[in-house]
């Protein structure tokens, strides 16, 4: 997968491109990642990409033609036989990114994201340039740098090959539609607090069955709009149905403490 980045702060990538995730798919030629600076495609003395907002109104708008024309660069050497190149914007107006947005995303062999900025942007890059616009959260920050990474980091660990097959993607909270089930490692008894007898036992199908019950409770208390979503069994709808769900609360939803 290639994934190109179009900002104008190439240098807040720098570090985080260069570590964890993102350096594992990388050493492993499984991902490549380009960062290009809009102000490069300007052509005035001072390298402006905003201006003012047509029919008046406080701040600045990123300019089309710098935008454009980075975007023309990058995607010039798109085979034309090949698939649509999503491009991305960051925007709070836009879908929220979720995992399956995510999966859906991490099919393609590139995709390019744009890094929203200022007061926002001249909307024919939205209408004209942009397949997608995407939000990371009902929340505002300062430009779409970080989004940028976020939307990156979910589409890599997708990738077949990035991460071993010991952390496999497909056990994730939300990659079925629940969440995570509670986890313990060494020593099985800490300041007194036990794991589990359970996970203790060797038997797997028993450890399994107590894993997806975890599973459904943690969504039932915490997340009742994703439990919606999601395909139970007769016998877990049976289950859920029969929940006293503040008394669920308690026993795991540990924020409560
Ligand atoms: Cl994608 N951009 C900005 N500026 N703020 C956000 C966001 C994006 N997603 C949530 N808040």
């Amino acid at each position: 997968m290639r994934i190109d980045i179009l900002t104008l702060f190439p240098q807040f990538f720098h570090t985080p491109l260069q570590n964890a995730i993102f350096r594992r798919a990388k050493d492993k030629d499984l991902v490549s990642f380009n960062v290009y600076n809009i102000r490069d495609y300007t052509h005035d003395r001072h390298h402006v990409v905003d201006d003012y907002t047509f029919g008046g109104g406080a701040g600045m708008l990123l300019k089309p033609e710098p935008v454009f024309e980075a975007l023309e660069d990058v995607l010039k050497d798109r085979l034309e036989d090949e698939l649509p190149i999503p491009v991305i914007l960051t925007t709070p107006q836009g879908q929220t990114f979720s995992q399956p947005l995510a999966y859906q995303l991490a099919q393609h062999k590139r995709i390019a994201i744009l890094c929203g900025h200022y007061e926002g942007i001249d909307d024919r890059i939205r209408e004209h340039l942009v397949t997608h616009e995407i939000s990371i959260g009902d929340y505002v920050l300062s430009g779409g740098e970080l989004p940028a990474l976020v939307i990156a980091d979910a589409l890599v660990r997708l990738v077949p090959g990035v991460l071993g097959s010991e952390d496999s993607p497909v056990t994730d909270s939300h990659s079925d539609g629940l969440l995570e089930y509670p986890q313990f490692t060494r020593p099985a008894d800490f300041r007194g607090w036990k794991v589990p007898e359970i996970l203790l036992s060797g038997n797997h199908a028993k450890i399994a069955a107590w894993r997806r019950e975890q599973s459904i409770l943690k969504t039932a208390s915490r997340r009742p709009d994703l439990l919606a979503k999601t395909s139970l069994t007769a016998e877990e709808k049976k289950f859920v149905s029969g929940l006293a769900l503040p008394q669920a609360d308690a026993d795991v939803n540990e924020q409560s403490k």
